[in-house]
């Protein structure tokens, strides 16, 4: 019935010593030969070649011809049975024909721009030639490339070149999806790294001609990165050249490939006219994860697709310690987990939870997810604040000592902890194997002079898994005395039962507690606080999270209150005007404090409750805080909005960055008392992404900013990057009254390239995100979103399928907006020859 069970794990039968590819490159008809070095693991078996969409020329065995009944050839792959084939060792060829300019999937080899390229995890090699197309099947690549295009490249070596061909060699065996191939006119910029035992290694940037000069920012985070991960886990790379290449049609941010990752152009080119503080941010952070992927992925990959999260989950949480270190500090723990809220929990709290391991699939391409990757990195920071920094480490060394080289399974993973720890990490293993977030309770007693903290945890069902037995729950606490001082500093309480006390003796006074510390676990935590309380931690906490916390919780209650009709509560209004005036607080931290949780957030928090969300309602709310902030605390605000200007050039780097976020925090609070005079004066002198497009974000959120939005078009109008944001911005912040029509008239100017997976998001996904756009009660939204994925699917399964997410959601609103969405669903799942992909997400969101 498609479904691959984890349960049905078998090792294949055949060792690959090698693996010999020739590629004649031509748009229509592109020839792959391939050669594969075979051993029979125990005893001879029938052989099993996955391959898709591929036109079979010729099959040979040890040279000869296979006589067509010795195979058989499926849609999905090519088998040849056990008595054609002979005891030993024996080299197995083939030959097909593909068409690169055809495939508009971006899944196997295709063409972006008049380049060829390659995306091959997960399945993506399978379209390629006829291969074990899994990742425990690990081998060495031989490539040679026939092409008139004057750069060619693929993994590894380069070993020898003349014209029209280039060959190159990997010494390091991997599995398939870490294959790749480029083929195109590119420019370089270079650059080199000397690794701490003194190997050089050449360091290119690969870009289309006249994007040169937008890579200067990606190759010193290469080098950053190269050099973190020798200091911060002992890894130094091991080829003698890294090649990353920029690509215009990419389904996804980047891909790891064995010394030649491929990037998501919106991931590498950056200018300051052209990205944002927050595409420098992400620019370094993806190529950091790459470029970490090399050991935790590469060097030990997964045994099997269910195993994903071991190099993900691992990899995130190495690439988010790294902007951490380099870059943000403190300030990175708020950023990720107020992500992993807005992805992570809206996931575990709909149709679509699934476990960090998952047990089964459809479309192994649909388990990309923020559970897989961002609960994923969590689990591994959880088991770092189990065992500490030292025994992490050790851990880690273990880790690669044991497994270099190998396909590995989070048991793998788990028994590298127990062994370096000593310690069962039994219980703890639930992390990985199920679904859901525990929400914890806490009650608190106070006598003679002992504090006691009473912790209960539930984990409501997710599909499929009923009962959810308690999960070893790492709860780092810091008492604070009653004039703000540390009375005990953070300790990690473990929780491993239902219900669980801890103790805190020899208090001269009833403390303040500040717990789940930099959220030392992913779950939610609810506890009867007083609105005082919270303020008192926003003014005093020491942990930076806990009082980024502490003003979230104030403003997420106030806006619960505000959508069901109440009045804003004065301590929190309190609050944010001590944080502003706070001078010892970082710029980048008062910013991240005056921004509001979203309207998605205050939704969620609300079904939470059982109270049906009212998306008009929410955003009334959301305004009319923001609002009630600007009139009580104007002066602060202007003070902080000029104060923070950043003169002279521009620098990506934190702490003008920092500056610039608060610039804006401050804007979006005074524009809604200035009519977007202020906005508008910004958006004219700015010279910067950053600031021009916040000011017209600003602008378009109330309705105006017309004149700035046609001179932003006309002066970028030839930069399809940055026409993204113009189209996400009037997508993502235009007033619900009128998205629908602003997305539609986008949408259908004949400039739209929908084709184009980053033209496809900017629009489509930055609608999604506008809340009550998307979920206009007359369901408009929810038919146009529905009518872009029927589009989409035949060319782009796998980003229509994820664009899907868009729905996961639909069962927390109103009975009318119900109506509305599953007919939409419903509309979608009945379209004939609709995709695996897609089709598995909309069975699953109907639930
Ligand atoms: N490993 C790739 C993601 C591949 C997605 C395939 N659908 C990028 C990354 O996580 O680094
Ligand atoms: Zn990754």
């Amino acid at each position: 019935d498609g479904v691959t069970l984890l349960s049905d794990y078998k090792p294949y039968p055949y060792e690959i010593e090698k693996i010999s590819l020739v590629f004649q490159l031509a748009p229509e008809a592109t020839k792959v030969r391939a050669t594969l070095a075979m051993t029979p693991r125990d005893g001879v078996a029938d052989l099993h070649l996955d391959g898709e969409d591929l036109k079979l020329l010729g099959v040979a065995l040890n040279g000869a011809p296979l006589a067509a009944e010795a195979y058989t050839l499926t849609t999905t792959g090519l088998t040849i049975a056990a008595s054609a084939l002979p005891e030993g060792a024996f080299e197995l060829q083939t030959e097909v024909e593909i068409a690169p300019a055809k495939n508009t999937a971006l899944e196997g080899l295709y063409m972006s721009n008049g380049m060829y390229c390659t995306q091959c995890e997960a399945e993506g090699f399978r379209k390629i030639t006829f291969y074990p197309d899994r990742p425990d099947v690990m081998t060495r690549f031989h490539v040679r490339i026939e092409s008139d295009l004057p750069v060619l490249l693929s993994n590894g070596n380069p070993v020898g070149q003349g014209a029209g061909f280039a060959e190159w060699d990997d010494p390091w065996p991997k599995p398939a999806y870490l294959f790749a191939l480029v083929a195109g006119d590119l420019r370089a910029t270079s650059g080199s790294f000397t690794t701490a035992s003194g190997r050089k290694v050449d360091l290119n940037i690969w870009v289309r001609p006249g994007d040169e000069d937008r890579c200067d920012f990606a190759l010193a985070s290469l080098q950053r990165s190269m050099k973190w991960d020798e200091e911060a886990y002992g890894r130094e790379y091991d080829l003698d050249l890294f090649n990353i290449v920029a690509v215009d049609d990419f389904n996804m941010g980047a891909m790891e490939n064995k010394g030649l990752n491929i990037f998501n152009s919106k991931l590498v080119l950056a200018s300051p006219e052209t990205a944002t503080d927050t595409d420098y941010e992400r620019i370094e952070a993806v190529i950091a994860h790459e470029y970490f992927h090399n050991w935790t992925g590469n060097r030990i990959t997964c045994r099997d697709w269910f195993q994903l999260c071991l190099k993900e989950g691992l990899t995130v949480y190495r690439d988010q310690s790294f902007t951490r270190d380099v870059r943000l500090g403190a300030l990175k723990r708020i950023d990720d987990v107020a992500m992993l809220r807005a992805r992570q929990f809206r996931e575990d709290a709909g149709p679509l939870a699934h476990p960090p391991r998952p047990s089964s699939y459809r479309e192994i391409n649909n388990f990309y997810t923020a559970t897989v990757y961002e609960k994923g990195a969590e689990v591994v920071g959880m088991l770092a604040t189990l065992l500490g920094a030292e025994g992490y480490r050790k851990a880690l060394d273990l880790y690669f000592e044991r497994h270099d080289g190998q396909a590995c399974t989070i048991e793998d993973w788990i028994k590298v902890f127990e062994d370096a720890s000593g310690r069962d990490l039994g219980q703890f293993k639930l992390w990985y194997t199920q679904a859901g977030t525990p929400h914890l309770s806490v009650s608190e007693q106070f006598e003679n002079g002992t504090y006691t903290l009473t912790f209960e945890q539930v984990t409501a069902p997710t599909p499929g898994e009923p009962e959810k037995p308690p999960r070893h729950i790492p709860t780092a606490v810091g008492l604070l005395g009653q004039n703000g001082d540390e009375v005990v500093p953070t300790q990690v309480l473990e929780m491993t039962k239902g219900r669980q006390s801890f103790t805190f003796t020899g208090l001269a006074a009833k403390p303040v507690p500040s717990i789940l510390r930099g959220f030392s676990a992913p779950v939610v935590l609810e506890r009867d606080t007083t609105p005082a309380e919270q303020a008192f931690l926003l003014a005093h906490d020491t942990d930076p999270f806990n009082r980024w916390e502490a003003g979230r919780n104030l403003a997420r209650d106030t806006l619960m209150a505000m959508a069901q009709g109440a009045t804003p509560a004065p301590d929190y209004l309190e609050a944010v005007g001590q944080m502003l005036a706070d001078d010892a607080a970082t710029p980048g931290f008062r910013a991240a404090c005056l921004r509001l949780p979203g309207e998605d957030e205050i939704a969620a928090a609300l079904a939470k409750k059982d109270v049906v969300p009212d998306p008009d309602a929410i955003r009334a709310a959301r305004r009319g805080l923001m609002a009630t902030l600007a009139q009580r605390h104007e002066a602060a605000l202007v003070g902080a909005y000029e104060g923070s200007a950043v003169p002279g050039p521009y620098s990506p780097d934190a702490a003008p960055a920092g500056k610039r976020a608060l610039r804006l925090a401050a804007l979006a609070l005074l524009s809604t008392l200035d009519q977007g005079r202020r906005a508008s004066a910004l958006y004219a002198e700015a010279t910067n992404m950053t600031e021009s497009i916040g000011a017209l974000g600003l602008l378009v959120a109330q309705g105006a900013g017309q004149a700035e939005l046609t001179a932003f078009a006309a002066r970028w109008g030839a930069d399809p990057l940055v026409m993204d944001k113009w189209r996400s911005v009037q997508a993502m912040l235009s007033p619900p009254e009128t998205a629908v029509e602003v997305v539609t008239a986008i949408a259908e100017s004949g400039a739209f390239e929908w084709k184009n997976p980053n033209r496809f998001r900017s629009l489509l996904g930055g609608f999604a995100a506008n809340h009550a756009g998307f979920h206009r009660a007359d369901g408009a939204g929810y038919a146009l979103f529905a009518d872009w994925l029927i589009k989409l699917d035949p060319l782009n399964p796998q980003t229509a399928a994820r664009m899907s997410t868009a729905f996961e959601t639909w069962r927390r609103y109103d009975a009318t907006r119900q109506t509305h969405a599953k007919a939409a669903l419903e509309r979608i799942a009945g379209t004939q020859g609709l995709s695996r992909d897609l089709s598995e997400m909309v069975g699953r969101l109907l639930g």
